[in-house]
């Protein structure tokens, strides 16, 4: 299996670790999107990361839909419950984690452009929604919809998200107020998945 990816970026995160906690091995090739010359675009057509390809050939994206393919494997820990209803709430917070990762991904593109060009309206509007997004996170790990203890797709992208939101800096000051939530991220940056897939320093 080969995971087409970026070290930097949080959806490939999301993938890596979820092929680690199951114990599947694959190859990681590090395609760069923003890069004038990248071959992303020979897996995914919309040139985004990541891409899996099968050992049979077949070629997978975007994340949510990579994340379902490793499920449908069979291969254990499962990481969305077998209860349709009880998977779609699974999957409607890894939407909300990946909301996150677009926003926070938006914000450092906007803040890459020439100062005279960046937009404090789209700025605003991205943190807006990190902001609420972060806040029903906090509701959902404090009212337990979201266990600290529990590795599952949820905790995994939630994770990612917040992984990101340090990495580059967005959002510094998250945690204030937050305690459940950082309790959750804090456990599953302790993993061995997670130590493993830490985006680079530089
Ligand atoms: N919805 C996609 C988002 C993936 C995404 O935005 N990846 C970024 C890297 S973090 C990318 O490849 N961007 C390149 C581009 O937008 O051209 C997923 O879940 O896979």
């Amino acid at each position: 299996m080969k995971l087409i990816g970026s070290y930097t970026s949080p959806f490939v995160r999301k993938i890596s670790v979820l092929l680690l906690e199951k114990g599947i091995p694959f190859e990681f090739i590090n395609e760069l999107p923003y890069n004038a010359e990248n071959g992303v675009a020979r897996y995914n057509p919309l040139g985004k990361v990541p891409a899996l390809v099968t050992d049979d050939g077949e070629c997978w994206f975007d994340s949510p839909i990579i994340a379902q393919y490793i499920e449908l494997l069979n291969i254990t820990p499962a990481m969305v419950p077998r209860e349709p209803k009880a998977a779609l709430h699974i999957r409607q917070l890894e939407s909300l984690a990946d909301g996150i990762m677009d926003a926070g991904l938006t914000i450092v593109r906007e803040l890459a452009r020439p100062a005279a060009q960046q937009s404090e309206t789209e700025l605003l509007r991205q943190r807006e929604k990190i902001t609420r997004s972060l806040d029903a996170l906090e509701g959902y790990a404090a009212d337990g919809t979201l266990k600290a203890d529990e590795t599952n797709l949820a905790t995994i992208a939630v994770a990612c998200a917040i992984g990101y939101l340090n990495f580059r800096h967005v959002s510094p000051g998250w945690c204030a107020a937050r305690p459940h939530l950082v309790k959750l991220v804090d456990t599953l940056f302790q993993r061995d998945s997670f130590a493993r897939t830490e985006p680079p320093k530089a």
